[in-house]
């Protein structure tokens, strides 16, 4: 297999600008990497806040983006053995690109808490280029006989929702409100709520998104654009009306990170997921108390996790809708996503 020296790539030369599609050089997978020619990737909305640098975390630059990238290993260092990746096999890159996988983090299996972890299109160039270079043990095996396309959301957005819903405690039978639900992450959740046995009230806005949230498995749905009290509106949709026993935060905006421990069931867990810059968390401490309300963080998942997650899509359970573009599109995707009007999932087509 011949491997050229250039390759198309969108770069983001500077924070806040928008990405340029050109020739960037190839690189060379280190002792323990593999090199991944990238069939397909899909647009997070981390890659907006990524290009837009409105974290608190530094990121590289000029940077390569991307982190659902779904490909075939064209090269490997020489640590690499042949029961983790051959050549040919299909892999997939996620966010966490690689960690030390000797820390107390790396060692309990929070890979994603290790404090030298590396992220894909963040602190390493990620997977809207031709060809990626990830760590193999934290690079994922693609099961047989899946399609690339469709597995790609699965690498970030799927794994980040399967972890959420299983760190919400919901248990079969129990309700999920899910905000955001018509985004990337939501639409995914949908699925995976409903695989995992639970009752959905879908929150976002416009009849697109309510559409393919009630065809995702969606109870009710709760348009926060037009409805003057989602907090009533969440819990009249919830049996007996006392509330949703989890809720999974999957929006960029600040209001229903405050919002949600208002519609949130006694005992119930709210789940952040979503990263609106700047926002706080914010709840009453008597009733979070007296309503023994948890809240807690959820961040992408460990690498068994990502197995499950991808065992759910290629046992057939998870179809979420997504949208096919070329790589050179990725300047209107974000334009579309920082405007919201995106229902579910953008993946980008790389070049031969
Ligand atoms: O590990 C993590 N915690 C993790 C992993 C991956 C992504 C976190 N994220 C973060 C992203 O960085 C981003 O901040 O999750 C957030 C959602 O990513 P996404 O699903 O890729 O974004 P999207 O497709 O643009 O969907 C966001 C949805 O939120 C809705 C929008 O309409 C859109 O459909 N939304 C907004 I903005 N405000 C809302 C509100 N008040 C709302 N939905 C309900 N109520
Ligand atoms: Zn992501």
């Amino acid at each position: 297999m011949s491997i050229p020296e250039q390759q198309w790539a969108q770069v983001v030369e500077s924070p806040g600008s928008p990405p340029v599609y050109k020739q960037i050089p190839v690189a060379h997978p280190g002792p323990d990497e593999i090199l991944v020619k990238m069939h397909y990737s899909g647009v997070c909305h981390t890659d907006l806040h990524a290009m837009k640098g409105d974290w608190p975390l530094p990121s590289k630059m000029p940077l390569v983006g991307g982190h659902e990238g779904a490909g075939i290993v064209v090269a490997k260092g020489d640590l690499v053995a042949d029961d983790e990746f051959k050549i040919g096999d299909a892999a997939g890159i996620k966010w966490l690109n690689g960690s030390c996988l000797s820390c107390e983090m790396c060692m309990q299996s929070d890979e994603p808490l290790c404090p030298h972890a590396q992220l894909s299109g963040y602190t390493v160039d990620g997977t809207f280029q031709q060809y990626t270079i990830g760590k193999a043990a934290l690079a994922s095996k693609i099961p047989d006989g899946v399609p690339l396309d469709a597995t790609a959301p699965i690498l970030c957005a799927g794994i980040t929702v399967y972890k959420g819903l299983k760190e919400s405690g919901a248990r079969p039978g129990q309700t999920v409100a899910i905000v955001g639900a018509g985004g990337g992450l939501g639409s995914l959740a949908q699925q995976y709520a409903k695989a995992m046995g639970l009752r959905i009230i879908a929150i976002d806005a416009g009849d697109e998104k309510k559409a393919m949230c009630e065809s995702l498995g969606a109870e009710a749905y709760i348009d926060f654009s037009s409805t003057e009290d989602v907090v009533s509106a969440v819990k009249s949709a919830t049996p007996g009306g006392l509330g949703a026993h989890a809720v999974l935060l999957l929006a960029v905006s600040e209001k229903p990170f405050q919002q949600a421990t208002e519609y949130v069931r006694s005992h119930g867990s709210v789940v952040a997921i979503g990263l609106p810059a700047g926002a706080f968390l914010k709840a009453p401490v008597f009733t979070t108390v007296v309503r023994m309300i948890s809240i807690k963080g959820s961040y992408v998942g460990n690498r068994q996790d990502g197995v499950e997650a991808l065992d759910f899509f290629a046992r057939g359970l998870i179809k979420a809708p997504f949208k096919r573009a070329p790589l050179s599109d990725l300047g209107k995707i974000f334009e579309l996503m920082g405007e919201g009007k995106i229902a579910g999932r953008y993946v980008l087509e790389i070049p031969e």
